[in-house]
């Protein structure tokens, strides 16, 4: 089963809807394996957003997701990765569609609550950046059945 990384970001703690983001991928059916709380130092921002270094809304980028605590999340189930970004919506809230978490609680792209790996090479990269091995929680569920055929 696919796995995938997900952040809700310093904005989504603070506006109080770490229950409500986190209850739409566990709705969805995605099962949650890793989750904790963290404030990330501005070493491991850059780390996490490496592929960002040099654009120029890296800095701004940086600054906003080091300002506060963020929710650390790694999800799995079927198609994992592009199902969690789907339920995310598109990076600009304003193009995201209504139903997504950014088009129903955001407005800019620089407070978009969210973050998701983009790929599977992203994920793992992720999931390993932020989480140790022992971690990661293998656990079955009861509705399993009634989720994955
Ligand atoms: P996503 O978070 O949808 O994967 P991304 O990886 O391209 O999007 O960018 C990471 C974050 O950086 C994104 O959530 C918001 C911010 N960002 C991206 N492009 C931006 C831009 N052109 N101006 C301002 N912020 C931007
Ligand atoms: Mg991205």
């Amino acid at each position: 089963m696919e796995r995938t990384f997900v952040m809700l970001k310093p904005d989504a703690v603070q506006r109080g809807l770490v229950g409500e983001i986190v209850q739409r991928f566990e709705r969805r059916g995605l099962k949650i394996v890793a989750m904790k709380l963290l404030q990330m130092s501005t070493e491991f921002a850059h780390k996490h957003y490496e592929v960002h270094v040099g654009k120029p809304f890296f800095e701004g980028l940086i600054k906003y997701i080091t300002s506060g605590p963020v929710v650390a999340l790694v999800l799995e189930g079927a198609n994992a990765i592009e199902v969690a970004r789907a339920t995310m919506g598109a990076t600009h809230p304003a193009k995201a569609a209504p139903g997504t978490i950014r088009a129903d609680f955001s407005l800019e792209m620089g407070r978009n609550l969210v973050h998701g790996s983009d790929g599977s090479d992203t994920a793992a990269f992720e999931i390993g950046l932020w989480f140790g091995e022992q971690e990661l929680v293998d656990y079955g569920r009861s509705v399993d059945p009634w989720i994955f055929e």
